[in-house]
């Protein structure tokens, strides 16, 4: 008989994460722009369920295609590729921004400085989530700052410590965030900086930075992930620019599926 097609393979089905994560926005535009995703859905699902489901059809060597992204740890625990974009709709190379908000400058300056300053590498951010998946945040950021002091000294250069102050970051609850926010705690705490991560939707996030509910974040990923809650935020909060460079959204497969590019998933 004949082979079945990708799609019958797979029900037809992209298994996605949280509904209000950039990536499930972008999901979207991607199936209306490719006339030949008509009649693929999205599974929505959670960051863990993707990943269990994942784990699941690499075992049994099942086809599946997920909406993945890099920096995260599962492309070092799984041979897996991402499927070419030739329209672009999932945002090609992208960066994490740190965004303030409004005042912060003038209220806690020395604060404001360390978050313009903040900057570090993909795998400065892998290793942090690698060592928090046998230990906690807490730990693998302690330790990454151990072993990075030359850094983070750039970052605190000049700056005062300070008693009882409080700083609010805003994140998202995925563990490339949970590296980033982590990191910066410790650093502010051992300024002495009462520090508060509160992770939320990203929809949530840029709003609370907006309002001044919370002071920062280093968590917005754009240009395109989260340009929707950007565009409408972006008056309201101040831009410190990139932190990260080189994030990268997809529909992620095993490698050892034979497709290469979105355009080859047939309706
Ligand atoms: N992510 C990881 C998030 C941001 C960080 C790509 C899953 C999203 O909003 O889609």
């Amino acid at each position: 008989g004949t082979t079945p097609s990708i799609g019958e393979q797979v029900d037809y089905k992209i298994i996605g994460i949280e509904p209000g994560a950039g990536l499930t926005g972008l999901w979207k535009n991607t199936i209306e722009k490719y006339e030949n995703l008509k009649g693929w859905e999205l599974e929505q699902s959670s960051t863990p369920g993707m990943l269990g489901s994942l784990e699941q059809a690499i075992r049994n060597e099942d086809p599946i295609i997920i909406t993945g992204w890099t920096p995260h740890w599962m492309f070092s625990s799984y041979d897996l590729k991402f499927l070419e974009d030739p329209q672009g709709t999932l945002g090609g190379s992208e960066n994490i921004n740190t965004l303030a908000r409004k005042g912060l400058e003038k209220d806690l300056p020395d604060a404001y400085t360390i978050l313009d300053r903040f900057y570090w590498e993909p795998e400065d951010m892998e290793a942090v989530m690698f060592e928090a998946q046998t230990s906690s945040f807490e730990d693998a950021a302690d330790k990454w700052i151990e072993e990075n002091q030359d850094k983070v000294n750039e970052w605190t250069k000049d700056t005062k410590k300070v008693s009882g102050k409080e700083i609010e970051l805003a994140s998202t609850p995925w563990d490339s965030e949970r590296a980033s926010s982590s990191v910066l705690q410790a650093v502010f705490e051992e300024l002495g900086y009462i520090v508060t991560i509160t992770p939320v939707d990203p929809a949530i996030m840029f709003q609370a930075i907006a309002t001044g509910v919370a002071d920062a974040t280093v968590a917005a990923w754009l240009p395109t992930t989260h340009s929707s809650f950007y565009e409408k935020y972006k008056d309201d909060l101040v831009d410190l620019g990139e932190n990260l460079k080189g994030t990268k959204n997809g529909f992620v497969v095993p490698a050892y599926m034979d497709i290469d590019s979105i355009e080859d998933l047939q309706p």
